[in-house]
């Protein structure tokens, strides 16, 4: 084994104090052991799809926690005005203090994974040390684990990221059927070291370390490093009636449909989605000037609530089988049901709290966060290159958020430069994909605010010296969905419908479709996209008002608010 590794191990072991320690295969009988032990102590309850099970978490660990998420870089100025900041050395020895002995009682799961095509040179190993098994059954579908992950590594150094539910077991104590610690929480990123240390949540982001953790906080530091992306995007491929087929990234905060868009079905016909992944993209330069993308996951961990065969057919058909609920309801028959499933909920359920519901009851039956975990391979619309090691070309770029006034449906940025201030300037209101007050306005740069692991003036230079003579610049795109009238009624029907939206982005990309250079950028004709005028109109004084609010949004960075953005801003304000 890597030598690096076993020391390491040693090294946790003799901290955490696990009655066991189990290095981690991968195989199909060590993922069923897994799932009978988590049967057994009640923390995964069986469901009628086959191969399929419902976990529902304590109630007060059902998010990614912002304010207990931190970036302890060396200097606090590589951290930036947008990461909770400490002193790496305070952090490591209040963490050495939380981790002592915290996995008495359990055991220990060394989990080697890679991020990306095993194949494939954008690929990174890391290894997860977590106390949690339902950890362990997520990241095997929703990265290559095992002994495939630690062949590839060899005996080079890797990412480590060290997890514990933080709830040691005393002799003949009774475990919890979700075991955390939402009071010692704090998910502890040191982006020099490549190293992550989580302590006490079980859920999502904050425990599968894999996904925001690495792929994003630490990966985002690697790329500024090594001149490559790590960003929060999916990747679709789009192929017209011709035959003729690109790639697009896009990125939104979450929770704003990047899975539904991910595995789009067209309305249109002739023309096909096809999804590469639904939020991580790893993007670096070819040889040949273009920008390739690779899917560093191997799974999807996607929003339950609002998901149908309406909304996402595709999603709908992947979760049919071998797929794990987490905070979903569950119906008397043994399936689960979320809020927005269908039009009549059952006249009986069991909530995500494990309590009897009805339609009556005041309380949604799923969690808003709930969250279904499957692999890749099982979604009917995955693209043939999505496990290719050359990855993807990217032809366009496509920014978003949730605004339900004054940003239009669609728009093409004018520039590189103008595209980078726009992925400066994304604002959205918030969801329930972390704790806090859902539905506020908040600046979400590139939808990396939660996610940019280290100083977002810097992330901003990073993408302008992206542009650099003899490369293809993909085009810049910035849509928003969420648009509603004066009756709160939703001005465009999404889902589907946003094939319009993609159609017009390929044949831009094409030189092909028409548009109109405004203030804002590119736009389409409402009516060359079927869409209601309103979509694309511009209320000047309210875009006055939004230029000057990023203006004093961009002062947070100081000095590493790059000079280029700051003169976008400036421009956007003098044409209104
Ligand atoms: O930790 C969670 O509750 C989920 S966070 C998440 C999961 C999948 C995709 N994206 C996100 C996100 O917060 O962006
Ligand atoms: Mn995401």
């Amino acid at each position: 084994m890597n030598t690096h590794l076993q020391q390491w191990i040693e090294e946790i072991r003799a901290l955490t104090q696990p009655d066991a320690v189990v290095i981690v295969n991968g195989s199909e009988e060590e993922f069923q052991a897994l799932i009978q032990k988590q049967m057994k102590n009640g923390s995964l309850k069986p469901l009628k799809r086959p191969g399929s099970f419902l976990a529902w978490s304590n109630p007060e660990d059902v998010a990614r926690v912002e304010e207990r998420t931190f970036i302890c870089s060396e200097k606090q100025d590589d951290a930036g005005p947008t990461n909770n900041w400490k002193p790496p050395q305070e952090m490591k020895e209040k963490l050495q203090s939380l981790f002592q002995g915290c996995m008495k009682g359990r055991t220990m799961y060394v989990v080697p994974y890679c991020m990306g095509p095993l194949s494939s040179p954008m690929s990174k190993v890391a290894v997860e040390i977590t106390d949690s098994p339902y950890v362990v059954i997520n990241m095997r579908l929703m990265t290559r684990i095992g002994t495939p992950a630690l062949k590839k590594l060899g005996n080079e150094p890797f990412v480590k990221c060290l997890h514990s539910v933080g709830k040691p077991l005393h002799p003949g104590q009774k475990d919890d059927q979700w075991p955390c610690n939402p009071q010692e929480t704090a998910i502890v990123h040191f982006p020099e070291k490549h190293e992550v240390w989580s302590f006490g949540s079980g859920y999502g982001g904050n425990a599968l370390l894999n996904k925001k953790s690495f792929a994003l906080r630490i990966a985002s530091v690697m790329g500024r490093d090594e001149g490559w992306l790590a960003e929060h995007m999916l990747i679709i491929g789009v192929t017209n009636p011709k035959g003729k087929k690109k790639y697009f990234a896009a990125s939104f905060p979450s929770a704003c449909g990047k899975t539904n868009l991910a595995m789009l079905e067209s309305i249109l016909p002739g023309w096909k989605i096809e999804c590469v992944g639904d939020d991580i993209a790893w993007m670096h330069w070819g040889k040949d000037g273009k920008l390739y993308a690779i899917n560093p996951e191997n799974g999807f961990f996607g929003v339950a609530p609002g998901t149908s065969i309406k909304t996402n057919p595709s999603a709908m058909r992947t979760i049919e089988k071998n797929t794990i609920f987490t905070n979903v309801a569950l119906t008397d028959d043994g399936d689960v049901w979320w809020e927005g499933m269908n039009d009549t909920p059952p006249q009986h359920l069991t909530n995500w709290k494990g309590q009897s519901w009805t339609p009556a009851s005041t309380e949604k039956a799923a969690h808003p966060n709930s969250r279904f975990t499957v692999s890749v391979s099982q979604c009917p619309t995955i693209d043939p290159a999505y496990d290719s090691a050359d990855g993807v070309p990217i032809s366009g770029i496509i920014f978003g958020g949730r605004r339900s006034s004054l940003v239009p449906l669609v728009r093409q940025a004018l520039s590189w430069q103008h595209g980078v201030f726009l992925g400066a300037s994304m604002t959205s209101e918030t969801t329930a994909a972390a704790k806090g007050e859902v539905g506020k306005l908040r600046h979400d740069p590139f939808a990396m605010l939660p996610f940019c692991g280290y100083h977002m003036g810097d992330y901003f230079a990073h993408w302008l010296k992206q542009e650099v003579p003899g490369r293809t610049m993909p085009q810049i795109f910035y849509v928003n969905w969420f648009l509603k009238d004066a009756d709160g009624k939703f001005l465009w029907k999404g889902f589907g419908e946003n094939m319009r939206v993609l159609k017009w982005c390929f044949e831009r990309n094409d030189g092909e479709a028409e548009a109109e250079k405004t203030a804002l950028g590119f736009m389409p004709h409402a009516e060359s996209l079927g869409a209601d005028p309103r979509l694309f109109a511009i209320d000047r004084e309210g875009w006055k008002q939004e230029a000057e609010e990023i203006g004093r949004y961009f002062q947070i960075f100081g000095k590493k608010l790059p000079e280029a953005l700051a003169k976008e801003q400036m421009k956007l304000a003098a044409v209104l």
